[in-house]
């Protein structure tokens, strides 16, 4: 039996365990990337476990989500990263230079790799063949330090594409489409392998778009093999020595088909607050649009916005509208320069951005009170905006720039000729935002600002653990609910006793106190617990605030291992209904945890308050049963040393 194209690059990256769905599996990560959200917290982690230079092929540093300076810390955290990278050999990218994801895809990426990165939309690199995936700082720290990463081996689903996109229909359309289908927990614990005569309709800007919003569907990865169209757009970058064919044997398996019609998609929206509530453009046309914004890490490629540029070309924003643009990497941003289309943006009256995630994550540009914002990225949850009132869509590029025309939900088929961009020969090549590691390391002095605060550090497991439920919380919630991002909060990535006052702040403005108050408790969810990002705040936070355990329905895939690393229990309901029966305030105590624990896969929590008893399974393989007892990783690596 043949092999389909993750398993090829899973198998020669097999450091343990076995490839049958669910079981862990370790695999040796050839490449790493942090943000600076992220990334400060994965150096402090990196510079704890005292290994002097990284060990991966390439690791690489970018600064895009932070760079809105309204103080001194987000600037001193540049520096820090800055000299950190240099110091242990990492390349660096500077503010400025774009966004990781996109940067990464045309500077470095190599198919048949594996990278590793501290932030979710990692996969995005499977456009050209990589098994791209995103975990939280902690696991990226180690795979810097030579560790192999560990996850249940995923299923592997093969996305089968047939025909043609038509007019005005364009990649978006294709993911969202698989979102509506599939819905946000749809691909968790799987990865999404696209294959079908219609892979060689998509370029790879196209593919990038699907693969980086396969994070919406909760999937390990997304990936694309790597063929003659990698090669083209690799020789574009003047990297065609970094090609291989990837392709899945004509007799591979997978664990499950989807197929989609390419010629039968039309421009869809997701609405708010999911990114999978995606309905047609033409069944909400007409609603009034009063922000439209193209770019983040999803839409942000040439091809994006010179097919933004053509549409705007000799007319104007629509005086309802406050339209903005921000392109994926300085490379886009240069070539539109150059070539004049950044001046049709601009005299359309659209406002231009840097080259970052900028409003993607709340940096700026939130919309006005109820307003209706239609961007071109991937997530739209509730408050991400930085306007809690906001109502944020999700739409293709076309969809966007129709709206900012007529201010309105637009079906872009209506404006007539379709805008086709051709991919250059070759892009603008200039690496001078990026700077190498030193070639004298020692001499390297790193730069800490005040607000670079310590790690904390959680206790070994106790042998019982007893609280109170300090909050319950319905099904989807997101990391950005539990540890919301945006410009105030942000900058106090670096300092988690100050960041972790604002846990669950705009689900309940008491949490922070009330469970320091308590001495810290437990939480309670529903499925999908964690969607979202990789932030390890969303676990480093609560668990500074004393969180011991957290049950839910399921959990997202990142945010469990995010918990584990730091000494959090996450356990699940054996029966969905107990979720039911227990309420806010609820005395729970779980007792003798160390002998549950190596005994069973099921727990006895006990609910003092109603006087009941309810079952909950930990699925912790033996691995994580150490990390857990010794009360994070990072103890245990100590433990170790
Ligand atoms: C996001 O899109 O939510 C982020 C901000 O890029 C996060 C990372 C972070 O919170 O720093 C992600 O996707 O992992
Ligand atoms: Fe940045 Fe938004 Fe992409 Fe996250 S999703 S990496 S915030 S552009």
């Amino acid at each position: 039996m043949g092999m389909n194209a993750a398993q090829k690059i899973l198998s020669s990256h097999l450091v343990s365990g076995r490839m049958a769905p669910g079981e862990e599996i370790a695999i040796r990560i050839d490449q790493t990337l942090t943000q600076d959200a992220t990334g400060t917290m994965a150096y402090l982690q990196f510079e704890a476990m005292g290994v002097p230079r990284v060990k991966t092929e390439l690791s690489v540093s970018y600064v895009d989500h932070n760079t809105l300076q309204t103080g001194f810390e987000n600037a001193d955290d540049h520096c820090f990263l800055q000299s950190i990278a240099a110091k242990h050999g990492l390349f660096f990218s500077r503010p400025g230079n774009g966004i990781c994801h996109q940067v990464h895809l045309e500077r470095f990426g190599v198919p048949g790799k594996t990278l590793l990165g501290s932030d979710s939309h990692t996969p995005t690199g499977g456009g050209i063949g990589m098994v791209a995936i995103g975990a939280g700082g902690l696991d990226v720290a180690v795979a810097m330090a030579g560790g192999p990463f560990y996850m249940n081996m995923p299923k592997v689903v093969l996305v089968k594409l047939t025909g043609k996109l038509g007019p005005w229909v364009s990649a978006k359309d294709v993911i969202l489409e698989l979102l509506r289908r599939q819905s946000v927990k749809g691909g968790v614990g799987k990865i999404m392998e696209y294959g079908g005569p219609g892979v060689k309709t998509l370029s790879v800007p196209d593919r990038a778009t699907i693969t980086n919003m396969g994070a919406e569907l909760g999937a390990t990865t997304s990936l694309f093999p790597s063929d003659d169209i990698t090669l083209e757009f690799l020789s574009a970058e003047g990297r065609q020595s970094a090609w291989t064919r990837i392709e899945a044997d004509p007799d591979a398996s997978y664990d499950e088909i989807i197929e989609i019609d390419l010629s039968a998609l039309e421009p869809m929206v997701a609405q708010p607050h999911q990114p999978d509530r995606v309905v047609k453009v033409k069944d909400i046309e007409g609603l009034k649009v009063n922000q439209v914004l193209v770019g983040s890490c999803t839409n942000s490629s040439y091809r994006d916005l010179m097919t933004l540029a053509g549409i705007l070309k000799g007319k104007k924003v629509n005086p309802g509208v406050s339209a903005g643009v921000s392109p994926g990497s300085r490379q886009v941003f240069e070539m539109i320069a150059r070539n004049g289309a950044l001046a049709d943006i601009i005299s359309a009256g659209v406002r231009v951005l840097e080259a970052t995630c900028g409003p993607c994550i709340g940096m700026g540009q939130s919309p006005c009170t109820d307003g209706v914002s239609v961007r071109t990225f991937n997530r739209n949850f509730e408050g991400r905006s930085g306007t809690r009132s906001g109502k944020i869509f999700l739409a293709s590029p076309e969809v966007a720039a129709a709206a900012m025309l007529t201010g309105r939900m637009t079906d872009p088929r209506s404006l007539g000729e379709s805008v086709n961009v051709t991919l250059p020969q070759k892009f603008l090549i200039d690496d001078g935002m990026i700077i190498p590691p030193s070639n004298n390391p020692e001499e390297v002095e790193i730069i800490r600002g005040p607000n670079i605060k310590p790690l904390p550090i959680r206790e070994p497991l106790p042998s019982s653990m007893a609280g109170k439920v300090l909050l319950k919380v319905e099904d989807n919630i997101t990391t950005d609910h539990i540890m919301p991002a945006g410009s105030k909060i942000l900058p106090l990535r670096s300092n988690i006793p100050a960041i972790s006052e604002h846990v669950f702040e705009g689900v309940d403005k008491t949490f922070a106190s009330r469970a320091k108050a308590a001495g810290g408790g437990f939480v309670i969810g529903g499925e999908n617990y964690g969607q979202g990002s990789s932030r390890e705040h969303a676990a480093l936070a609560p668990m500074y605030l004393g969180v011991k355990a957290v049950i839910t329905k399921s959990f997202a895939r990142i945010h469990r291992a995010n918990l584990v690393n730091f000494g959090i229990l996450p356990l699940t309901f054996v029966n969905a209904e107990d979720y039911n029966s227990v309420l806010p305030d609820d005395e729970l105590k779980i007792e003798n945890i160390l002998n549950q624990l190596e005994e069973s896969q099921t727990l006895t929590v006990t609910n003092a308050t109603r006087g009941t008893q309810f079952a909950v399974r930990h699925d912790l393989t033996g691995r994580q049963k150490d990390i857990i007892l010794a009360g994070g990783m990072l103890n245990m690596m100590r433990g170790k040393n």
